[in-house]
């Protein structure tokens, strides 16, 4: 039997403590990256996946997130490296960060995984320090040369860098924020961390984004908070810390990257952006019932459809066993009934069961040996890429099924 754990709910806001009102209700739902072999499944941790809106400071969040030792530590299986689009996309960033760092700069990375984008400032002979406290990912990073401490950032690993090295020129966070359940440690950190002429850079898929593409399947339990603009700078603001300027980036379904200071005035475009977010509903109670009514509708669509397949006599298996794909699966009760197997290109993922639903996942080869006919896309954020590889696929008559940002075929 699964072991179910009840942990106490938390009724105050992680950014502003004051009460949050729950939206929607995904109910029992295992850890997105908990990948299990048939002898683990006794064992299997479940939790309630419900997320709320702040009514004051406006940040989305989870009502109850498992403990973050649970989901970060060695048996941690998300490598950054596995997309070819992000390699060259934190190699950008990389670049970025060096033309805003000193000649003498320290760089530190919140989150910096299997270091792919510190690697670059590494091989620059920069100063430089990831905090990833995955082992299994962090492992990876200092074999590829790049400084790791495997811990958890917070104010008091802050001050204990500043003392050790300096205060940082440059510190770089990117999906990293949004995995903190109690993100003032973060904001508290940078606060003493970065020096008083340093740049924070952050990147977090953007919460008006979700909304837009009702891409529900964000929301599982590494990520405690969904951020806007208005929900960010509340956070930082409340640590003397400025949000000087914003910009999309059109990665992970949609991203916002604040460069964030110690003084200044906000740059026209924070301005107009925080005054967009007003204008178009993001803070207003009745966006939140209307994405969960899309939620519902999502669900009965896609499940219409591989029934549809399914009497069709079609094979259809899952691509790319992501983090985000445990919510849709557990949630609309997606089984082997419906989706053969999901194939992977991550070793560590390979002949695993997937969370909560234990449905086989496959090396990539097992796609490639025996394409189907229809393939559910879990990885919708790397479509692109995706399909760039598998032309074979669908030139033998093969098409995609997503359901972000509506159920279709590709
Ligand atoms: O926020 C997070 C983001 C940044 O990354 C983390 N909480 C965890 C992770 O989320 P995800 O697992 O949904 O990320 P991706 O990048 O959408 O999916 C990664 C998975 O997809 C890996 O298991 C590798 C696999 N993959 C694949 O099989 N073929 C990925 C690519 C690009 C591919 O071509
Ligand atoms: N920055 C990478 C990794 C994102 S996955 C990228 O964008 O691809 C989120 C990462 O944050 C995981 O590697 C996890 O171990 C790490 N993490 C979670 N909580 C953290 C914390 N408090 N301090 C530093 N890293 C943390």
């Amino acid at each position: 039997m699964p072991r179910a754990v009840a942990y106490p709910l938390m009724p105050a806001c992680r950014n502003c403590d004051r009460p949050i009102e729950p939206f929607i209700d995904f109910g029992r739902m295992p850890l997105a990256n908990g990948f299990l072999t048939a002898a683990q499944l006794a064992g299997e941790y479940f939790f309630r996946l419900q997320a709320a809106y702040c009514p004051h400071c406006w940040l989305v969040q989870l009502v109850d997130q498992p403990p973050r030792e649970l989901m970060f530590n060695e048996r941690y299986p998300f490598f950054s490296a596995t997309s070819s689009r992000m390699r060259a996309h934190f190699a950008d960033l990389a670049r970025e960060a060096m033309t805003l760092a000193p000649r003498d700069a320290f760089v530190v990375e919140i989150g910096s995984n299997d270091g792919t984008l510190l690697r670059h400032v590494a091989q620059a002979g920069i100063r430089h320090l990831g905090f990833e406290p995955s082992a299994s990912v962090a492992a990876a990073a200092r074999d590829a040369g790049v400084n790791t401490a495997c811990e958890f950032f917070d104010v008091a690993a802050a001050r204990r860098i500043a003392a050790e090295h300096g205060h940082a020129h440059v510190i770089i966070g990117a999906n990293a924020l949004s995995h903190v359940g109690r993100p003032h440690d973060v904001a508290g950190g940078i606060a003493q961390l970065l020096a008083p002429d340093g740049v924070c850079i952050i990147e977090e898929p953007y919460w008006g984004d979700v909304v837009a593409s009702t891409a529900f399947d964000q929301i599982y339990d590494e990520h405690a908070c969904y951020f806007s603009l208005t929900s960010l700078s509340h956070l930082f603001g409340g640590h003397g810390l400025v949000v000087a300027d914003v910009s999309h980036v059109d990665v992970h379904g949609g991203s916002l990257r604040y460069r964030i200071a110690t003084r200044g005035t906000p740059s026209r475009r924070v301005a107009s952006l925080l005054a967009q977010e007003q204008a178009t509903a993001l803070c207003d109670p009745g966006t939140f019932d209307a994405f969960r009514d899309r939620v519902a509708a999502r669900g009965a669509e896609l499940l219409r459809r591989l029934d549809h397949y399914r009497r069709a006599g079609r094979r259809v298996v899952g691509y790319g066993a992501t983090s985000k794909s445990t919510t849709p699966i557990n949630y609309f009760g997606i089984s082997q009934d419906q989706i053969e197997f999901i194939c992977d290109t991550t070793p560590a993922k390979h002949n695993t069961l997937s969370p909560g639903a234990h449905i086989p996942v496959r090396p990539h080869s097992a796609f490639v040996e025996a394409y189907p006919d229809r393939a559910l896309l879990f990885l919708w954020n790397h479509a692109a890429e995706v399909r760039e590889k598998e032309r074979v696929f669908e030139r033998g008559g093969g098409k995609w099924l997503v359901y972000v940002p509506d159920v279709r075929e590709l």
